[in-house]
């Protein structure tokens, strides 16, 4: 059996005149950020604002550029896209168990989850492939290729947009969302940066200035999407698939054209994926505890599994908090068809 080839895998080196060019290439990226507005980041000194959108200027914004000039899709990618912390690391570990599991059929012993992140076997597009030198080269990945982002769906480039290409989107609360993004930027935040304190980060949230946010304008692109061409692009909430994790699993099978054959339910395959890439399991296992990302060698893998929790924001935020940012969820969702209620606290609104 051919060897699996994980984000590692494709950086490859390349001819100097290429490096060179690839060179050139970023640096007018670098131009073009600096004449871009600038405001406060959160594991960076700064975001830029791009097309509406707030991006980390070295790993994210020179990406989310490449792949919208250079990116070559083919007819049979997958993409998963979501707002940061909102399931990222969990869809791709259910995708792409998925969509391996003829080759991949044992899930307690051996099976690539078992030894790598889900970021490993899954890449993002702007921040792991394509970001400066040493750039990768995602034509080494075979087909069916499963890639992640974080780039809002009008940012996609016309290829990928005008694809026939499934879209996998995931949406969280984003009480949890903000909960979960500030203690992740405590530990990714450089010590030689100024301190962010929750209650700045808090406002920041508020206003949008999220890396990849605003929150509410990335979800809707995909939402209004996902109601354009339901083919296409699905949309899933967080809290769903915690509630109904097999008939989650079964909906993105059944969406990608691979559903369940009653043999594989009869057997249990939909279990062991959903146990598989339970939070309880993947959390647990060694790669996950103390491994490291290999392509992004300053990132922990740990840092991708706190709690895996519905509604933690009750034990960090303030009803002044959970008020402002629900009147805002309202207001941005309102007439749109995306139902919200249940992400709505009742005790101190009046949705
Ligand atoms: P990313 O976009 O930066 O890759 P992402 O995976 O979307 O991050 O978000 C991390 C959140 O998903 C964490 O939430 P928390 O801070 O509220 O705990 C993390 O715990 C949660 N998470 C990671 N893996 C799983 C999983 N297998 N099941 C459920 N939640 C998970």
């Amino acid at each position: 059996m051919a060897a699996l080839i994980t984000a590692q895998n494709c950086f490859v080196p390349r001819p100097k005149e290429e490096e060179e060019e690839i060179e050139r290439i970023y640096k007018g990226y670098r131009d073009k950020m600096a004449t871009l507005p600038k405001y406060r980041g959160w594991s960076t000194l700064h975001l830029c604002q791009y097309q509406g959108f707030w991006f980390q200027p070295k790993i994210g914004l020179e990406g989310v550029m490449w792949v919208q000039q250079r990116f070559k899709p083919r007819p049979t990618d997958v993409y998963l896209a979501t707002n940061p912390k909102s399931g990222t690391t969990w869809l791709k570990a259910i995708v792409f168990s998925i969509m391996n599991r003829k080759r991949y059929n044992n899930f307690t012993t051996d099976h690539p989850l078992l030894k790598f992140s889900p970021h490993e076997v899954v890449p993002f597009m702007e921040l792991d492939l394509f970001r400066t030198t040493p750039i990768a080269d995602p034509e080494i990945l075979p087909s069916p290729r499963i890639l992640a982002t974080h780039i809002a769906y009008n940012m996609l480039p016309e290829s990928i947009q005008n694809s026939s290409c499934p879209i996998v989107y995931i949406c969280r609360n984003p009480k949890d969302v903000f909960v979960s993004f500030w203690q992740f930027s405590v530990k990714m935040r450089p010590k030689d940066l100024p301190e962010l304190s929750s209650e700045e980060a808090f406002d920041l949230f508020c206003h949008g200035v999220t890396p990849c946010g605003p929150f509410w304008d990335q979800a809707l692109g995909y939402w209004k999407a996902s109601v354009e061409f339901p083919n296409r692009v699905l949309f899933l909430k967080y809290e769903d698939m915690k509630t109904e994790p097999l008939l989650c699993t079964k909906r993105i099978a059944e969406f990608l054209g691979q559903p369940f054959s009653l043999q594989e339910e009869e057997n249990g395959i939909v279990q062991e994926i959903v146990k598989l890439c339970s939070f309880e399991n993947m959390s647990n296992l060694e790669v996950n505890r103390n491994g490291k990302s290999r392509v992004r060698a300053e990132v922990k893998n740990d840092v991708f599994f706190r709690q895996g929790k519905v509604g933690d924001w009750k034990n960090h935020l303030t009803d002044e908090m959970i008020e402002r940012l629900d009147q805002i969820t309202k207001h941005k969702f309102d007439g749109t068809g995306l139902i919200v209620d249940t992400w709505i606290d009742h005790h101190t609104s009046d949705y």
